[in-house]
C-alpha cells in the first residue's frame, strides 16, 4: 500500500539503460542559483529527482565548462536565462521554457522562467520528461497556463470528517495546527506543483463559521506557509452568516453598514495572519446555506460585500452558482441561469462565479451548464468535482478526463461556433481578467490519498487540464501510467484503453441515455431510481426520471419545462427535437416512448437494456484486461486494484438489475432470453 503514498512522484530508477545514459550525460553539471523558497525547493526537488532517479549528484557550478550543463533560473538569478528574452517573454508570470540549447560552445539544457513559480513548474515538467523516458535531444517546450486559477475544492470539516470523500480522514489536523506541520502537508504542496495547482480552498463549502476565527486563521496560516513555498494560495469558504454567529451581531444583511464593516475588519486580520491570502468561496442560499436572499438581496448584493472588503488586499470572491430550492416549483436545471443571468455584469471585479459542469450535480453525465457562453460580463469558473460522489466513491475504477473533456469541448455557440466552454472559463470569449478551474478534492488520510490507486489519475488529470484544457485525456493517462506504474508498454497500452473507455463504461451501468440521478438517495451510492422516502420533490429520482406506462425522461423541451431555452437558439433547437439530441442526452431533455425506434434500429427500452448489459461486460473485460498485468506492477496495487474491479463489477450487477427490473414495471417489454438473468 505505500506504493500508493508516492503518487505520480516515484522517481524510480530509469530502467533503460540508453536513457539513463543519455540523461546521465545531459545533466552531468547543474547551475542553478538563487535562495528564495520556492527555488531551493524547486532544487530540492531536482537533486532528490536526479540522485533517485540516475544515481547521479550533479556538481553545481557557476559557469558552464563542459557539455552536459543543467541550467536553471530566471533573468534574476542567471545572465545565460535573460538571453532567452523571447522566451522568457512567453512565459509569463507562471510559464516556463525547457530548451537545449549551446552556450559557451557547450551543449546544454535550460530551464528559465520569468518568476520563481515558473522555475518550480519547469522542474516538475523536467523531471516528467525523464519519467516518461523523453529524449532531452533538442527538447524545445514553452507552456503556460491557459487558466489562472487553478483551486482544489477541499469539502473538509473541521472535525476531519469529509463530505463526500471517500479516502479517509480529512488530511488537515487541525487540533495539532499550528504547532505540528505534518510531512504530508509538503508531499500535498509538491503533487499540486507538479500539476500546476496554484490553489486550496480548504475548509467545506457548508462551511463553519468557527474557520474565521482568530485561532483557526492561526492554524490556517501555518498551512499557507507550506503552500506558499510550493505557489499554492490558501482560501477559506466564508459562511454568510459568520458575523452572527461569530461577530455578534443581530444580522448578516450584505446591506448593512456594521456588517459590511464586519466583513472588512474579518479580512484586514485575515491579511494580517496570512499576507497572500487567495480570498473567499461562498455557497449562498442553496441547501440550506444562509446567503443574502434570506435579507431579501440577490448574489451581487452578497458576492459585492465580500469582494469590497477584499479588494485592498487583491482577494478574490469565488461565488458559487449551484442554487435550488423546492420552494422554486419549476425545473431544478433551470434555477441557476434564471438566478444569475439576470444578474450579468453587476458583480465586481473581483468576483468570480463559479459554475458546476452541468446543471443538476456532478451526474455520470449531464450536457454542459447553460450559463456557460451565457454570463458575457461576468468571469465564469468551472467546478468539476474529481471525488466521485456519484461515480462509485473510491471503489469503481473511473478515469474522469473523458468527462471533464466533454464539458470543455462543448460548444455554446455564444459568439457563433467555436465558443466552447473552455474558452469560456479561460476568459477568451469576452478578455476577461480573472479565469478559474476548481475540483473538488478527493484526496484523504489514507496512505494513497484517494482510497482508488486509480483515483489519483483524476487528481492528476484535473490538475493537467486547467493548466491547460486542450490537453488529451490520452496523453494525460499516459503520462500518469508512467509515472505512476511503469514505462512497460504491455501495461501502458492495455490498461490505458480500459481507463478511457472506463467512463463510458459507469454511463453504461449507472445512466445511460441522459438518464441522471437515479443514484441512491441520501448517500448517492448504488442503484435507487425508485421513490425515496423524501420530504423535498426535488432530491426524488421518480422526479428526473419521469418513468410511466408510456415512456421514459424529462421532457425539458418547449412542451415540457424549456429548460433548452437557456441554450444558444443552434444548441437549444438541436436539443428540442428527438431526433437532433445527442443519443447520450436523449432521456435528459425528452420523455420518450418505451417503443421509439432509435437509429440501431431497436426500441428504447431494447437500447437501454443493451446499455445497462454491455456496462457489466465491460467491467467483466477490464478485469480480464487486468489479470493479465499481474507480475508488471507490484503485487500490492495489484491485487488492490484487482479487487476493487471485483467490487465493481458486483455494483455494475447491482445497477443493472436494479435499473432494467424497476423500469421493467413501466415499460412490460421483456429482456431477451439470451441475456443473463438479473435476479
Ligand atoms: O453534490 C452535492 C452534494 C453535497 C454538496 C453540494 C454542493 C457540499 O451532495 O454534499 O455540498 O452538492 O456542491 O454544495
Amino acid at each position: 500500500a505505500e506504493d500508493g503514498y508516492r503518487l505520480w512522484l516515484r522517481y524510480d530508477k530509469v530502467q533503460n539503460s540508453t536513457l539513463y545514459n543519455n540523461y546521465r550525460q545531459s545533466v552531468k553539471q547543474m547551475q542553478f542559483n538563487g535562495s528564495s523558497p520556492t527555488l531551493l525547493a524547486a532544487k530540492r526537488e531536482l537533486t532528490n529527482a536526479l540522485q533517485q532517479m540516475l544515481n547521479l549528484q550533479p556538481a553545481l557550478v557557476n559557469s558552464v565548462t563542459s557539455n552536459g550543463t543543467l541550467i536553471v533560473g530566471t533573468p534574476k538569478t542567471s545572465a545565460n536565462v535573460a538571453k532567452f528574452s523571447n522566451d522568457i517573454a512567453a512565459a509569463g508570470d507562471e510559464g516556463y521554457f525547457i530548451k537545449s540549447a549551446n552556450i559557451n560552445g557547450k551543449s546544454c539544457l535550460m530551464i528559465g522562467a520569468n518568476t520563481d513559480k515558473g522555475i518550480l513548474y519547469g522542474v516538475f515538467n523536467f523531471l516528467k520528461l525523464l519519467q516518461t523516458g523523453q529524449s532531452l535531444q533538442s527538447v524545445a517546450i514553452n507552456e503556460s497556463p491557459k487558466i489562472k486559477m487553478r483551486v482544489l475544492n477541499h469539502w473538509d470539516n473541521l472535525d476531519r470528517t469529509v463530505e463526500r470523500g471517500y479516502a479517509g480522514s480529512s488530511i488537515w489536523k487541525w487540533h495539532k495546527l499550528p504547532g505540528y506541520i505534518d510531512p504530508r502537508y509538503i508531499d500535498y504542496a509538491r503533487a499540486n506543483a507538479s500539476i500546476g495547482i496554484n490553489g486550496a480552498v480548504v475548509n467545506n463549502v457548508n462551511a463553519s463559521a468557527i474557520s474565521l476565527t482568530k485561532d483557526y486563521l492561526i492554524k490556517a496560516s501555518a498551512l499557507a506557509n507550506v503552500f506558499r513555498t510550493y505557489g499554492i494560495k490558501i482560501y477559506l469558504t466564508a459562511r454568510f452568516s459568520a458575523p452572527i454567529e461569530i461577530g455578534g451581531l443581530k444580522t448578516a444583511d450584505p446591506l448593512d453598514a456594521g456588517v459590511r464593516q464586519w466583513w472588512k475588519d474579518k479580512a484586514d486580520e485575515i491579511y494580517k495572519y496570512i499576507p497572500d491570502f487567495g480570498g473567499f468561496i461562498v455557497k449562498a442560499n442553496s441547501e440550506g446555506q444562509p446567503g443574502p436572499q434570506t435579507y431579501n438581496r440577490n448574489h451581487v448584493d452578497g458576492a459585492n460585500m465580500l469582494a469590497d472588503a477584499l479588494k485592498p488586499h487583491n482577494g478574490i470572491v469565488m461565488w458559487r452558482a449551484f442554487v435550488y430550492d423546492d420552494k422554486v416549483p419549476d425545473d431544478r436545471a433551470k434555477q441557476a441561469y434564471n438566478e444569475f443571468k439576470p444578474l450579468d455584469g453587476q458583480f465586481s471585479d473581483n468576483v468570480i462565479v463559479q459554475v458546476k459542469n452541468g446543471a443538476i450535480d456532478f451526474q455520470p453525465r449531464e450536457p454542459f451548464h447553460p450559463l456557460f457562453g451565457a454570463m458575457r460580463k461576468t468571469p465564469l469558473m468551472m467546478e468539476f468535482q474529481i471525488t466521485q460522489e456519484y461515480l462509485g466513491f473510491s471503489t469503481h475504477l473511473v478515469y474522469l478526463a473523458p468527462m471533464f473533456k466533454e464539458t470543455l469541448e462543448s460548444d455554446t455557440y455564444a459568439k457563433g461556433k467555436g465558443s466552447t466552454v473552455a474558452k469560456d472559463i479561460e476568459g477568451q470569449l469576452d478578455k476577461q481578467t480573472l479565469s478559474g478551474m476548481a475540483g473538488v478534492a478527493n484526496i484523504g488520510s489514507d496512505v494513497n490519498w484517494t482510497g482508488h490507486p486509480f483515483a489519483q489519475a483524476n487528481w492528476y488529470a484535473f490538475g493537467r487540464l486547467a493548466w491547460n484544457p486542450a490537453q488529451s485525456s490520452e496523453a494525460i493517462a499516459d503520462d500518469w501510467l508512467r509515472m505512476t506504474f511503469t514505462q512497460d508498454n504491455s501495461f501502458i497500452k492495455p490498461v490505458k484503453a480500459l481507463m478511457l473507455s472506463s467512463r463510458e463504461t459507469t454511463v453504461d451501468y449507472m445512466t445511460p441515455l441522459g438518464l441522471h440521478h437515479i443514484m441512491g438517495t441520501g448517500a448517492h451510492y448504488g442503484p435507487g431510481p425508485w421513490v425515496g422516502n423524501l420530504a423535498r420533490p426535488d432530491w426524488n429520482p421518480t422526479y428526473y426520471h419521469k418513468a410511466d406506462s408510456a415512456g421514459v425522461g424529462f421532457d425539458r423541451t418547449s412542451t415540457g419545462s424549456n429548460a433548452v431555452a437557456q441554450y444558444f437558439p443552434p444548441v437549444r433547437d438541436e436539443f428540442e427535437h428527438i431526433e437532433t439530441t445527442p443519443e447520450k442526452y436523449l432521456l435528459w431533455f425528452h420523455h420518450v416512448s418505451w417503443k421509439h425506434t432509435m437509429p440501431s434500429g431497436k426500441t428504447l427500452w431494447q437500447e437501454m437494456v443493451d446499455h445497462y448489459y454491455r456496462g457489466v461486460d465491460s467491467v467483466r473485460n477490464m478485469q480480464k484486461t487486468w489479470s493479465l498485468m499481474q507480475g508488471k506492477i507490484d503485487d500490492a496495487r495489484y491485487n488492490e486494484v484487482k479487487q476493487l474491479l471485483a467490487i465493481q463489477e458486483q455494483e455494475a450487477v447491482w445497477w443493472r438489475n436494479a435499473c432494467v427490473l424497476y423500469f421493467q414495471s413501466f415499460s412490460k417489454m421483456p429482456i431477451p432470453a439470451s441475456y443473463e438473468k438479473p435476479d
